[in-house]
This record gives structure tokens, C-alpha cells and sequence, in this order.
């Protein structure tokens, strides 16, 4: 190879190896698990973007019911999340709804898709937000209660109870 060929060779090849070298958009929820009060209004959740930074790309999010129930623990969500140039970080909310039963922590399932302008997902685009229930058990004993109906009334004179 003469000079020549070995710099023509050399301009086409730089390039080439640096558009290889380029490191990936890549989108993630920013943790596993997310966890909000029932009466904590909405929870939050963080969506990261490593990598290339350099342009404008979106990604898309939505809810899917675990154990929670769209429409009666939470309202189900789904969208799509604009990065600017230079941003890594974007959040959407689901908002939580109050109800007034008591039940178990109940889980919402958050997936990423989608993303655009060549970008990827990476190793966490699934998550699960689980909703901590604010109900306090209220545990009636009926049995011990009617006995203590019983033994007041069984105490008191007659007069008493007939009064
Ligand atoms: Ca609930
Ligand atoms: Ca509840």
C-alpha cells in the first residue's frame, strides 16, 4: 500500500471507527423499586438517559396493574418522556388514589419502550412502585364484647336495667 492509498484509507477509516466508538443513548428507570403512601398524593418515578447526550430523543413509559388496581389504587399512565439535548433526567407521576380499605401494600408495574433516534434500553427498563396502605386494622373482638355487655348488665340491679 502506497502512501496515498494508506491515507485516503486512513480518512475513511477515522470516521468510520469514531461513529463505532460513539457511546449509545441508553434509557433506564432509575431504580427497581419505587414505593409511595397511599396518601402521598403521586409517586414519582425517575427515568435516567446515560450515554450519547448530544441530541433531543424520547422514550416512551406506561402502568400496567400488579397488584393495584387501575382506577381504584392509582390512575394508569402512559406517555412519552422528551430529553433535551444535554439532559439525563426526566420523571412522570402516577397519581395515587386514597380509598378508604384497608388492604395489603399493592404494586404498579412501570415499563419502558420505544426509544427513539437510535437510542436503547437498558438492563432496567422495568420497575414495580409499590403503594403502602394507610389503613389502620381495626380488629373487633364481637365475642369478648358481648360478654362484657352481658356481665355489666348481669351487675347491675334490676332496677337498674329496666330503668
Ligand atoms: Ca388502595
Ligand atoms: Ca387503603
Amino acid at each position: 500500500m502506497n502512501v496515498k492509498v494508506g491515507f485516503l484509507v486512513a480518512i475513511l477509516l477515522v470516521p468510520l471507527m469514531n461513529g463505532f466508538s460513539q457511546p449509545v443513548s441508553t434509557f433506564q428507570l432509575a431504580w427497581a423499586s419505587y414505593t409511595v403512601a397511599e396518601n402521598g398524593g403521586s409517586g414519582d418515578i425517575t427515568v435516567t438517559r446515560s450515554g450519547d447526550t448530544s441530541s433531543m430523543i424520547t422514550v416512551d413509559y406506561t402502568t400496567r396493574d400488579g397488584t393495584a388496581t387501575a382506577g381504584a389504587d392509582y390512575n394508569a399512565q402512559s406517555g412519552t418522556l422528551t430529553f433535551a439535548a444535554g439532559e439525563t433526567n426526566n420523571t412522570f407521576a402516577i397519581p395515587i388514589i386514597d380509598d378508604g380499605f384497608v388492604e395489603d401494600d399493592e404494586t404498579v408495574n412501570l415499563t419502558l419502550s420505544n426509544p427513539t433516534g437510535g437510542a436503547m434500553l437498558g438492563a432496567q427498563s422495568n420497575a414495580v412502585l409499590t403503594i403502602r396502605d394507610n389503613e389502620i386494622p381495626i380488629v373487633v373482638d364481637t365475642i369478648r364484647t358481648v360478654h362484657s355487655i352481658r356481665v355489666s348488665l348481669i351487675s347491675r340491679a334490676p332496677s337498674e336495667c329496666f330503668r
